[in-house]
């Protein structure tokens, strides 16, 4: 490896697998005598994404309050943070309703070529999502967001091998399929996006800004947090069952959408998490099933919906209430996310980095050209 560490974006859209690919990927470069690093990144705070990556022992830093292209500044001083702890690979998992990654992110950090070594843009397929996505009918917004991240990857995995074997057709050359619970397929992503051989940024979108902040401001985003004192002691999975079904039974009643819905209970004894991408589903489960019974517990809860923030809001509120336990310290947060509003992003035909007038068109900016690392 080199003293120049790299920095690896994995972008997909929301629950396509980034976290617990990236997770994985860690794992195997530990194994290799590799260390690494991840920074999430969330429209909001306290990330259930963190706190798994936090649990599992990996370096991790957060970029909140905003997607990468919004919040530049943030990324660059959590990636100089995390050099701190001289990791060989940083990775960086942008939200799942962001795109123009590569206009907006990619590209001005290959101005920090010198520093870093940036690997090229994976973008993850769900392939169930796809499916859906690609389906006539399918939601216009989500569809907006989900074939904007196609079109500027660099490289595209499809995800969930273990569970769902077949190659969706999305109309773009997929690199391999990847199971990040089985492994398959993760080594060889990681030699190939270290390799150095791919090009970087060979994508820069052509995107109306008005339709992208449209259709990201369709979805309702929940983040929550809360202490939980027990009044007899229970297992964080006693906590965590119960309250999730019932917001999945409730938003279902109610017409709301499930993108991605993740939550992690954790006490002294032991952690559950639990998400689904969809109502109904059955949940993933992972943790500690059999951790012994607590009193005092920490919920953190993500949500990312296709309904209205209000309703959503009232859901989750009534379902915190039916907790059995005191709680205190509750934090929730749910809105629409706001315009997105690169702080920069490359020009169109020099390919060279500007700090935005953050009024100006976007829409009409075009093709770029691939850039590459220098040696
Ligand atoms: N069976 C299986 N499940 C997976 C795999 N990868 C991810 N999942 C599950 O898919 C769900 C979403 O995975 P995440 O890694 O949280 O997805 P994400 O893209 O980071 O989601 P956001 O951060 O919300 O955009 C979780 O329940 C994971 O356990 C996989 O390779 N196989
Ligand atoms: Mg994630």
């Amino acid at each position: 490896m080199t003293e120049k560490p790299w920095i690896v974006l994995v972008g997909g859209f929301l629950g396509a697998g980034k976290t617990t690919l990236l997770l994985a990927a860690a794992r195997e470069l530990e194994r290799r005598g590799l260390r690494s690093a991840l920074i999430l990144n969330d429209q909001g705070e306290a990330l259930v994404d963190a706190e798994f990556s936090d649990l599992h022992g990996f370096q991790s830093g957060e970029v909140t309050g905003g997607c990468f292209c919004c919040r530049f500044s943030d990324l660059l001083q959590v990636i100089d943070r995390l050099r701190e702890h001289f990791p060989d690979v940083i990775f960086a998992e942008p939200v799942g309703s962001c795109t123009d990654i590569s206009a907006t992110t990619l590209h001005p950090l290959l101005e920090f070529s010198e520093t870093y070594r940036i690997a090229p843009y994976t973008v993850l397929v769900d392939p169930v999502r796809a499916d859906a996505l690609l389906f006539i009918g399918a939601d216009p917004n989500l569809r907006f967001i989900f074939e904007k991240q196609l079109q500027e990857a660099d490289l595209i995995c499809i995800t969930k091998s273990d569970i769902y074997p077949h190659v969706p057709q999305i109309g773009y050359p997929t690199a391999r399929q990847i199971s990040a619970k089985t492994g398959q397929g993760v080594a060889a992503w990681l030699d190939e996006v270290l390799s150095g051989g791919l090009r970087v940024g060979s994508e820069i979108l052509d995107i109306d800004y008005e339709q992208y902040a449209q259709a990201e401001a369709a979805l309702a985003w929940l983040n929550a947090e809360l202490n939980i004192r027990c009044r007899v002691p229970q297992s964080p999975a006693m906590i965590l069952g119960p309250f999730f079904d019932c917001c999945d039974r409730d938003f279902t009643a109610e017409g709301i959408s499930i993108v991605h819905m993740k939550a992690i209970v954790h006490a002294d004894s032991g952690f559950v998490k639990a998400a689904i991408c969809a109502n109904g589903q059955a949940p993933t489960v992972e943790g500690m099933l059999d951790a012994s019974p607590a009193l005092d517990h920490h919920l953190l809860f993500n949500l990312r919906a296709v309904g209205e923030a209000g309703n959503v809001r009232q859901i989750v509120e009534t379902n915190l209430a039916s907790i059995e336990g005191d709680c205190a310290e509750l934090r929730i947060r749910c809105f629409h996310p706001a315009a997105p509003k690169p702080e920069r992003r490359v020009s169109s035909f020099t390919s060279s980095v500007h700090s935005l007038d953050l009024k100006s068109d976007l829409s009409s900016r075009k093709a770029g050209t691939a850039a590459t690392n220098p040696p």
